[in-house]
């Protein structure tokens, strides 16, 4: 037999993904798997590559034995129990936040920086925020060659980012402003939303989001900046291994289920061209470039989500700017943005096992 994978979360709106997954990969090097969540889930069943698994508590034991463990779940789930795992043998892939930026754990894109997974002191590989990932096989194909110096990038993100709860809370919105003729005077969103028995407070976000855009994404930082805006700076620069590389974002929900969009504006130590952008981007086998403006054609999330691949289109150079591209990228949050990248770092572990 294989490896034993677990998976960690595996109820949640990750690890639903996660076992789609499961069931569409072609090659399985794995064994056993197990799934594992709150003792609230447990018990649930859940159907693995035809085989009914019965999802089991987070304990300790439940880590015996195992190679892999997968962990979707919140920061402080992951920060207590990762660790375990990793005591117990497992080599814990955590998509959470809690380990990221620690120097003894790296933060890997398999396209980008497979090389660091071999070194994890503490038994523990981070994979990085659905939103930095969602650019990031497009930037590191674009820095191997031109060297990134500067990257400037608004986000468009959805509400699958937010977990079930965020998909749960903007259909509920769209249900409330259906048909009605809402978004025509300022606050009236507000009161259909509240007509119909949704407050404010028991939102994810902190404004509406139906027929909306919400210049905010995760918790105050200081000097203004929200943790998701942090998140993209730091993780990029630790998964380019650029320590003063030169980022600011800004992270913006929009009413989307699932599929984070952003506008990149990247600047490189090197003359670049959309030909020579293009011929890179197309070559990648993780990108599908969709860039023909001419025709109508550039990747949205409706036409993206689902899918594995990292979607890049409006590729322009910039007018005023040297050396700088301006661009647009698509990419399923729930899948390569979260589940997918966290699956394949844990597939090239089996390889290693
Ligand atoms: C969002 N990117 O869209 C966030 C969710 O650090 O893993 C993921 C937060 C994280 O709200």
């Amino acid at each position: 037999p294989g490896p034993v994978l677990a998976l960690v979360g595996a109820t949640g709106a990750v690890g639903t993904v996660m076992v789609d997954i499961f069931n569409g990969r072609t090659e399985w090097p794995w064994g056993e798997v197990r799934l594992i969540a709150s003792p609230r889930s447990a018990g649930k069943k859940i159907t693995v590559r035809g085989e009914e698994l019965t999802v089991l508590a987070l304990a300790p034991e439940v880590f015996d034995g195992v190679d892999v463990a997968m962990f979707d779940v919140p920061d402080e789930v992951s920060a207590q129990w990762a660790p375990i795992a990793a005591e117990r043998g497992a080599v814990a892939v955590d998509n959470s936040g809690a380990f990221r930026m620690d120097d003894q754990v790296p933060l890997v894109v398999p396209e980008v920086n497979d090389d660091k997974a071999a070194d994890r002191p503490r038994g523990i590989i981070a994979n990085p925020n659905c939103t930095t990932l969602s650019m990031m096989a497009a930037i590191g194909a674009l820095h191997r060659e031109f060297e990134l110096r500067e990257l400037v990038v608004s986000s468009y993100q959805a509400a699958s980012g937010a977990g079930q709860e965020g998909i749960d809370r903007l259909q509920a919105e769209y249900a409330a402003v259906a048909g009605k003729e809402v978004g025509v005077r300022a606050g009236d969103v507000r009161e259909a939303l509240a007509a119909a028995g949704l407050s404010q407070e028991d939102s994810p976000f902190p404004a509406p989001l139906a027929l909306n855009v919400v210049p905010w994404a995760g918790s105050l930082k200081a000097d203004g900046w929200n943790s998701e805006e942090l998140k993209v700076r730091n993780e990029s620069r630790k998964i380019l291994g650029i320590p003063d590389l030169k980022v600011s974002a800004t992270c913006v929900r929009v009413p989307v289920v699932t599929t984070h969009s952003l506008a990149v504006h990247a600047t490189f130590a090197n003359p670049v061209t959309v030909a020579q952008a293009h011929e890179i981007l197309a070559a990648q086998p993780s990108i599908v470039l969709v860039d023909n403006p001419e025709a109508g054609e550039f990747p949205t999330p409706a036409d993206v989500v689902g899918g594995d691949p990292t979607y890049v289109g409006r590729v322009r150079q910039a007018l005023d700017f040297p050396n700088t591209l301006d661009f647009f990228v698509c990419g399923d949050n729930l899948r390569k943005g979260a589940a997918l990248n966290t699956y394949e770092i844990a597939e090239s572990l089996a390889k290693t096992l």
